[in-house]
């Protein structure tokens, strides 16, 4: 028997809503390096998006480093690693030939698809095939071919490596794409515009797992061995129900056995918090999860001064704010010429109806029709 761990996404060195999440990171690392230890498993993949940019900060760089010695050396387990579309292909595979002798096989070099990392044991054997994120004109200038878009690309690739793959080992690929009909996260940027980025499922049928990066949730296409990981943490509010994790992958006999996700559980919670500011602050107080990074969508009606500086005295992460309820319920939306031409007076009174839904009562039209015509005044004054 031989086991593995798919994992990708880790957008290393990310902040989020001008927030690091580098400890964030290092916190789940280490429940997966956990996991490696717990079960014993003989590889573990990486599927592209090691860092969130070409060019990653130093914090970042170091964390990785850490991560990956802990893993190939001290723990013996080989890593491999292909670049997404996050990352630099050129940056990340610096050393790569060298590195191989450390266990650290790092996939970057589109020429080298048909090469794979195999992983043995007495009884069988596992053959890794990396395709290193690219788009179609990188495939057409590496193998100086005539085609176009991502399936026709990626169909290419494929079929170099199923001409080359042997039989008698179980086949795996490794890739950073978007597969058609998987379903999309808001933290994932698009690989192309217009949908023009999507391949089939069925391009992979010939093999006995696909280790898929790029899509942030975990998921499975067409078949349960065509599967995305999904990323390490949420990494926007539309994943908030998202269960994060990566998944454990065994094999028996060079056959599929077994498939599992195991859960990863975040420093800090990313989740949406709705209703009035004064029952907000109220559960704040008594919130287990209060550090959680919220975001908070406000039902009140009425303008509230400072509501963030108010908030963050409960839940000290809150790193958006919506104001729904302001801008409440009218279809009034469209500006017409007649309504330019009112007085202020009026505009006013539209303006306030159009964000509470009300009209001004007594007091308030008295108070405005005060402050404006003192306004008026001053102006005259001066
Ligand atoms: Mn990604």
């Amino acid at each position: 028997m031989m086991k593995f761990i798919h994992t990708s996404d880790w957008h290393i060195g990310r902040q989020f809503h001008n927030v690091s999440l580098l400890d964030d990171q290092s916190y789940v690392l280490d429940q997966l390096i956990q996991y490696i230890k717990q079960e014993s498993v003989d590889a573990l993949i990486i599927a592209g998006d090691i860092y969130d940019r070409s060019i990653p900060p130093a914090t970042a760089v170091e964390l990785l480093d850490k991560i990956l010695k802990t893993i190939c050396v001290d723990l013996s387990v080989p890593v491999i690693l292909i670049p997404g579309n996050h990352d630099s292909a050129e940056r990340l595979r610096f050393a790569a030939n060298q590195l191989k002798q450390s266990g650290l096989y790092i996939l970057g070099d589109l020429g080298n698809v048909t090469e794979p990392v195999i992983i043995q044991n007495k009884h069988e054997s596992l053959c890794f095939y990396g395709i290193p994120y690219n788009d179609p004109e990188h495939v057409r200038n590496q193998f100086n071919v005539d085609l176009s878009g991502y399936e026709q690309a990626h169909a290419y690739l494929i079929k170099l490596i199923e001409d080359n793959k042997d039989e008698q080992s179980a086949n795996i690929i490794i890739s950073h794409c978007f597969v058609d009909g998987a379903e999309e996260s808001e933290s994932e940027r698009p690989l192309s515009i217009g949908g023009a980025d999507r391949i089939s499922a069925s391009l992979f049928k010939g093999f006995d797992y696909v280790a898929l990066g790029h899509l942030h949730g975990p998921q499975y296409k067409n078949e349960q061995y065509i599967r995305y990981s999904g990323s390490l943490l949420k990494y926007s509010f539309s994943e908030q129900n998202q269960h994060k994790g990566v998944t454990l992958v065994e094999f028996d006999d060079n056959t599929l056995k077994e498939i599992t996700h195991l859960p990863l559980s975040p420093l800090h919670d990313m989740r949406i918090i709705e209703g009035e500011l004064e029952e907000i602050l109220q559960q704040g107080r008594v919130d287990p999860n209060a550090e959680d990074y919220l975001l908070v969508r406000l039902t009140d009606t009425h303008a509230i001064l400072d509501a963030m500086g108010k908030l963050r005295v409960v839940y000290p992460n809150v790193l958006h704010l919506e104001k729904p309820g302001l801008m409440a319920s009218t279809d009034q939306q469209s500006v017409n010429r007649d309504k330019i031409r009112r007085s202020e007076l009026e505009m006013f009174h539209d303006f306030f109806k159009q964000v509470t839904g009300r009209d001004l009562d007594e007091k308030q039209a008295d108070a405005l029709q005060e402050t404006v015509s003192s306004l008026h005044h001053s102006q005259v004054d001066s």
